[in-house]
């Protein structure tokens, strides 16, 4: 098993979600963390009251320099990360691609994509030079299966699943580990994020089904860690049972009749 009561684990989203069940699995082993997030306060609760060494960084992840910045001026006792769980992320909105918000695409783009690309690049020479360390990345069932109004949100898990894969390539013989966790419907602050804060309609989503929880999800990343360092495991893809898939849609409207025609969600 890999020594969690020694590891330096950093885990991005910490203040909500899946971040914080990791940093509270993480803190059952013993092990040292560092929360990064945006709400302030929230890092300091979950410093005050895990029971571990906690360094809480406020950051935003889509802000590069501060990344780099932050990283190369960890203190000693928090410098060499071990594991790296990139959770920070989110989707913004469910409308058609010609209606959607180009903000909210480039929000998506700057958070899942390139803010953990920029995470990932400030902390993995560390890992290569010690020759031991985990990237442990949140994709989503998004990223491999489309579904209407997913178009940026699933692009940017796609990327993150690809990007796992590569980075597996690039790391052979490094001794660093690549996981790409990809759940499907779990309720967080994800869905009151997706609708900007609009609490019904985020509750409506999870209505009637028994989604993941967030410590199901925490229980997979720390399982993919705990594992023998030898032990790669490149994906995993976890839903709830009462979620599956749909099928591909049709347009039956006779051929030439749908030119110029707008169905009304679209
Ligand atoms: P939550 O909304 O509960 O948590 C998201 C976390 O990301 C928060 O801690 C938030 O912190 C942080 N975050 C967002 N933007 C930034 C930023 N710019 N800089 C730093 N931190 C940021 O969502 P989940 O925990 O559910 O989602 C975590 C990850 O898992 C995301 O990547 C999401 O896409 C993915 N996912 C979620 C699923 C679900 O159904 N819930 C399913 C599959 C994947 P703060 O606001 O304080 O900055
Ligand atoms: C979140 C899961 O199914 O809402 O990534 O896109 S889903």
């Amino acid at each position: 098993m890999t020594d969690l009561a020694n590891a330096t684990v950093l885990i991005t989203g910490a203040t909500s979600g899946f971040g914080a069940a990791a940093a509270n699995r993480f803190a059952a082993d013993g092990a040292r963390l560092i929360l990064v997030g945006r709400r302030n306060e929230r890092l300091d609760e979950l410093k005050s009251k895990l029971g571990v060494p906690v360094l809480p960084l406020a950051l935003d992840v889509r802000d590069r320099q501060a990344v780099a910045r932050s990283i190369a001026e960890l203190p000693d006792a928090f410098a060499r990360i071990d594991i790296l769980v990139n959770s920070a992320g989110l989707a913004l909105g469910l409308e058609m691609a010609p209606k959607t918000s180009l903000d909210d695409w480039d929000d998506m783009v700057d958070t899942n994509i390139k803010g953990l690309m920029y995470c990932t690049r400030a902390i993995l020479p560390g890992m290569v030079e010690r020759k031991r360390g985990h990237v442990i990345n949140l994709g989503s069932v998004a990223g491999s299966y489309p579904y209407p109004g997913g178009n940026v949100y699933g692009g940017t898990k796609a990327f993150v699943e690809q990007f796992s894969l590569g980075l597996r390539a690039d790391l052979l013989g490094s001794g660093v580990r690549v996981t790409n966790i990809e759940p499907g419907m779990c309720e967080t602050e994800f869905s009151v994020v997706r609708f900007k804060g609009d609490p019904s309609q985020a509750a409506k989503v999870y209505q009637g089904m028994k989604p993941l929880s967030a410590d199901d999800v925490a229980e997979c990343i720390h399982w993919v860690a705990a594992l023998p360092d030898h032990v790669n495991i490149n994906r995993i893809e976890v839903m709830p049972v009462q979620q599956a898939f749909g099928g591909f849609a049709v347009n039956r409207t006779p051929a030439g009749a749908e030119a110029g025609a707008t169905a009304k969600d679209r």
